[in-house]
């Protein structure tokens, strides 16, 4: 018979909001430590909704889905995180960079980082080169990830990696970019540290790019 936290995955994995929260409150109720509702629960059950997105089993709708029961199960252990000691796999800012107002596939990349363990600053659409050196500098994040869906702001990601060189803070932190029209090549052009094709293998990269393991 699977166990709670295996049926918590589940529930992440079909998208399954109340269950997911019901087996969340069953879990506290029997003292489950939360690093392990989190990460053999959560964290597991959008690791298999990534993989399934990536072979194309999932698409856009299942992965929001499940992305939703994971955060509503999340929502309920957040406040206890800090007293149960979890690391956060690292803290990552996430913006659509300036002019372009697109952001469902940010959104997306949001939520799997989130759905991996990682501290997630979303700074929306439209986000200026000084918006993102002062999160930087302002908030310690290991990580950016840009995001353009036009041709026309793809070179809004070079004017921000060019502030944060600018502003001296390019070597604290790793630039990952993505979005529709964006390319391995653009992205080395523009001297990004890792370019994504998909919100899963956004996961991927920010891991490869703070050393963690995959
Ligand atoms: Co816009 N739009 N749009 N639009 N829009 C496109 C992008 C376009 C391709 C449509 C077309 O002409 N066929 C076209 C761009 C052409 C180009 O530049 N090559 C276009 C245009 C021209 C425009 C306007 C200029 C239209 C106008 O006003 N004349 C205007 C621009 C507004 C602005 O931004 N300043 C505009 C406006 C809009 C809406 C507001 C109506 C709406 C956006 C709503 C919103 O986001 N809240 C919209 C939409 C919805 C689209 C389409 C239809 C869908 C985009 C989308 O959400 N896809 C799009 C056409 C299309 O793609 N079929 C289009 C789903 C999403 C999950 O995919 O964002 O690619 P995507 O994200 C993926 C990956 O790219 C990746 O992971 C995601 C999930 O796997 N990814 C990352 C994304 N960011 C990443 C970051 C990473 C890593 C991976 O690391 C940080």
């Amino acid at each position: 018979m699977p166990s709670l936290l295996e049926n918590l995955a589940q529930y992440v994995i079909e998208g399954n909001a109340p269950k997911a929260k019901e087996t969340t409150d069953a879990l506290l109720e029997q003292h489950v430590p939360v690093a392990d509702i989190v990460n053999k629960g959560l964290i597991a059950g959008m690791e298999v909704v990534g993989r399934k997105f990536k072979s194309n089993e999932f698409y856009i709708p299942e992965v929001l889905i499940a992305a939703r029961a994971m955060k509503q199960s999340m929502e309920k252990v957040k406040p206890l995180i800090a007293d149960a000691g979890i690391e956060s796999k690292g803290c990552v800012a996430v913006g659509t960079v300036q002019g372009d107002l697109h952001d469902i596939g940010k959104n997306l990349v949001t939520m799997m980082l989130e759905g991996a363990g990682f501290e997630v600053i979303d700074m929306g659409t439209d986000v200026g080169p000084a918006a993102f050196v002062a999160v930087v500098k302002e908030k310690g994040v290991q990580a950016l990830g840009l995001s353009a869906l036009l041709t026309t702001t793809m070179p809004a990601m070079k004017e921000t990696i060019n502030a944060l060189q600018e502003a001296g803070v390019r070597d604290r932190v790793k630039v990952m970019v993505g979005g529709a029209p964006l390319t391995q090549a653009y992205a080395d052009e523009i001297g990004a540290d890792g370019y994504a094709p998909d919100a899963a293998s956004a996961v991927d990269k920010a891991k490869e790019l703070l050393g963690l393991a995959a």
